[in-house]
Formats: C-alpha cells, sequence, structure tokens
C-alpha cells in the first residue's frame, strides 16, 4: 500500500490569523521585513483582517509577546520579525541566542507556529541584504513559511480524525 503524504499549501484557510510581532530596535531594517510579510500574506490571499501587528522594544522582548499571544488565543502562526547585529559587544550573542530558543521553545510547546524571522547578522549591510535587495526579504519568506505550516496542521488534524487531508488545510496525496 503506497504511504500517505502530507503536506501544507501555500493558502490559508479563510479563517486563519496570522500575527506579526516586529521589533521597534533597527526599525529601518525590521519596518521592510513587515513590508515582505504583509505582502506575502496578501499575495497567497490572506486579507487584512487575518492580521494583526504587535510591535516590541527589541529582539529580547520578542517571545514574552509571542507567549502573550498564545496564552490568550486567536492566533494560527505567529511571524516573528527583527534583526540583531552583532556589535562589539557580547550582547549580540545574549540577544540573539534568547530569542531564538525563546521563539523556538514556545513553538514547540504550545504547536502554534512560531516562524522565525529574526536577522541575525555580523553587519548592518548583511541585514540589509536580507530585508529586501539582493538576498530576498526574510520577512516576505516567514509569510510563505507559516501559510505553509498553517496548511500543514489542518492536513496532519484531519489526518488524525480520519478525514484524510482536508480540502481547505493541508495536501494529503499519495506517494510516489
Ligand atoms: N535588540 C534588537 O532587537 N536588536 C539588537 O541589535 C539589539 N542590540 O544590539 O542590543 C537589541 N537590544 C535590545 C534588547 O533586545 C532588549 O530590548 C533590551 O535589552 C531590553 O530588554
Amino acid at each position: 500500500m503506497p504511504i500517505q503524504v502530507i503536506e501544507g499549501k501555500f493558502s490559508a484557510p479563510d479563517n486563519a490569523r496570522f500575527v506579526i510581532v516586529a521589533t521597534r530596535w533597527n526599525e529601518f531594517i525590521v519596518d521592510r521585513l513587515v513590508e515582505g510579510a504583509l505582502d506575502g500574506l496578501r499575495r497567497h490571499g490572506v486579507d487584512d483582517a487575518q492580521i494583526t501587528l504587535v510591535k516590541v522594544p527589541g529582539a529580547f522582548e520578542i517571545p514574552v509577546a509571542c507567549k502573550q499571544l498564545i496564552e490568550a488565543g486567536g492566533v494560527d502562526a505567529i511571524l516573528a520579525l527583527g534583526c540583531v547585529i552583532r556589535g562589539a559587544t557580547a550582547h549580540f550573542e545574549y540577544v540573539a541566542s534568547s530569542v531564538t530558543s525563546g521563539c523556538s521553545q514556545l513553538a514547540v510547546s504550545s504547536g502554534i507556529p512560531v516562524v522565525f524571522g529574526v536577522l541575525t547578522t555580523d553587519t548592518i549591510e548583511q541585514a540589509v541584504e536580507r530585508a529586501g535587495t539582493k538576498a530576498g526579504n526574510k520577512g516576505s519568506e516567514a509569510a510563505s513559511v507559516a501559510i505553509e505550516m498553517v496548511s500543514l496542521k489542518a492536513g496532519i488534524v484531519a489526518r488524525g480524525s480520519g478525514t484524510g487531508g482536508g480540502a481547505s488545510g493541508g495536501r494529503s496525496r499519495k506517494a510516489r
């Protein structure tokens, strides 16, 4: 018997709710990530009414805002957007590792995707490259991943309830 393959589509269910958590630190970079994320969500058919933007001071504050959002309910995927630039001090390491592990732990413990769109770069130039110039836009990539993960969950839930891959959610097919 062929195995069943479940994978997310790049269109989210109509009732899916997305929250962008973005920092004011390095705002001139992060605002480009937010624009990329909004563009990516809209291009995949997400309506503005399905999107909320939450602003936090810095990357260190992203996990606590994500935790509050998850606990409050009404969110299917979070896009964490920020920019941590390595300076001359060790502060970078603490902020970068804290936001990375915080987002990861929250996603795994809650089952709500917290998509990691936080740039961690050595220089401002590298950050600019990832915020809509020659290395793409990590906000836009985060939007695609968020939509795919919401769709994937619908497929996994449908499998668990025995209804297959689901019409509006993840795609289920036989492996070839
Ligand atoms: N926050 C950032 O988002 N990016 C940085 O590059 C950064 N640096 O370099 O210090 C930064 N620091 C602030 C930190 O995220 C907290 O807001 C602050 O420590 C208060 O908790």
